[in-house]
């Protein structure tokens, strides 16, 4: 049981290990490290599969504790040295799991406040831990993984030879395996209990038991995952109960993360003389509201893809980035940092790498879904780029620098 469980755990973790490190990647991006922009709504499955991979840890997580329940009580609790290690190894992973998907849960709910630590930072930090003490995990049971594998050849061997106990008192096998006994005041007494269920003594029934447990684990992994996915996966949609975003709900039809308000650009947003800088070395351009109107403009249908999990489509209408880039004497391979208005919180200054400010959809969009762009999704412009973090989507725009 606790392989089976533990198996579906693993590749839940690697798929959420996988993806996140994709999502770090493109938030400190390694200078030799290009990325994909197309398909351009890579970003929305890589995040939407590891928002959802994780909230399927939560039933795994927890059957799997329960499936070795007796074990975290072992007696003695240490045996030797390996065996320490083995058990420090587990706690850590235990520990680091459960805060490693509850600040990942409570992230999707915006409740950053209540941590007092950088989200991102101690995410990242807890996922090498989770996944070093997996490591170490794995390789101590592997001699009971291999069992597993084999027991199709343990079977065979154990139904043509006549049981030794046979007729004799079936062996306390928890006790044997954990040391704890009825003599062991009340909590060996438990576990004497414990050992007497029928899991333990009726193969038939062990196996009711064990079919009945997989089955409460998959319809409660099925109900986490189906009543959440719709806030990245659109067949979901009907059934996005708990999750935090829904589609088509804000100003414009598309949900906002920070308004204007929350980021401190209500005047300087709305002033007149708003104008949008590029900049590279002592080449310097203004750009106006009317003389960003008058370049050639350009559609493109781009998700907002959240880190915290939702994400959207929506059309965006504005110049192309790189003719900006090209009226100051742009390389092909410049690196932008990218300034907004914004007075409060995070996110105000972005970095863009040259596979995104050259590529044809990135835009400095002017125009959603047809209307001028609502100052809560970036007026006067914003910038919108394909297979990129919706927190790298910086709205507001107020410069645009060449850096390397
Ligand atoms: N200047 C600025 N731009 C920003 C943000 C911000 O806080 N400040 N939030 C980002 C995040 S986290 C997301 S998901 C998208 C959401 O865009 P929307 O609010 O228009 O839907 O904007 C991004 N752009
Ligand atoms: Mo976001």
């Amino acid at each position: 049981m606790a392989v089976v469980i533990g198996r579906l755990l693993a590749v839940a973790f690697l798929i959420c290990f996988g993806t996140g490190l994709y999502s770090h990647l493109l938030q400190n991006p390694l200078p030799w490290v290009t990325f994909p922009t197309r398909p351009v709504w890579i970003y929305q499955v890589t995040q939407g599969v590891h928002i959802t991979a994780g909230i399927a840890c939560f039933p795994l997580l927890f059957a799997k504790l329960f499936a070795v329940f007796p074990e975290l009580f072992q007696h003695p609790p240490v045996r030797s040295l390996a065996h320490f290690l083995e058990r420090v190894s587990i706690a850590v992973f235990v520990a680091a799991s459960l805060m490693l998907i509850t600040t990942g849960l409570l992230n999707t709910y915006q409740l950053y406040a209540i941590f007092g630590f950088s989200f991102r930072l101690t995410h990242y930090a807890l996922s090498w831990i989770v996944v070093g003490s997996l490591a170490v995990h794995i390789g101590v049971k592997l001699p009971v993984i291999a069992r597993f594998w084999r027991r199709g050849d343990a079977e065979a061997t154990l139904e043509t030879q006549p049981d030794p106990d046979a007729g004799s008192e079936v062996p306390d096998e928890l006790q044997r395996r954990t040391g704890w006994g009825p003599d062991h005041g009340v909590t060996g007494r438990l576990f004497a209990w414990i050992d007497r269920s029928p899991a333990v003594r009726e193969p038939r029934a062990a196996d009711q038991t064990r079919r009945g447990f997989l089955t409460t684990v998959a319809v409660a992994t099925g109900l986490v995952v189906t009543t959440t996915a719709g806030q990245s996966f659109r067949v979901f949609e009907p059934f996005n109960v708990f999750a935090p975003r829904r589609r088509g709900v804000g100003p414009q039809m598309l949900p906002v993360n920070r308004t204007a308000e929350a980021a401190g650009v209500l005047e300087s947003a709305t002033a007149p003389d708003w104008t949008l800088t590029v900049v590279n070395g002592p080449v310097r351009e203004v750009y106006t509201r009317s003389r960003l109107r008058a370049m050639p403009q350009h559609d493109a249908v781009l998700p907002i893809a959240c880190v915290e999990g939702w994400s959207q489509d929506a059309a965006w209408r504005g110049p192309r980035l790189r003719d900006l880039l090209d009226s100051v004497g742009a390389a092909g391979d410049a690196h932008l940092r990218i300034t907004s208005l914004q007075t409060r919180g995070g996110f105000a200054v972005t970095q863009m790498q040259p596979e995104f400010a050259r590529d044809p959809l990135t835009l400095v969009a002017l125009e959603l879904f047809g209307e001028e762009l609502d100052i809560d999704h970036g007026f006067p412009a914003r910038l919108i780029a394909p297979g990129r973090p919706g927190v790298l989507q910086t709205k507001w725009l107020s410069t645009i620098e060449v850096i390397a």
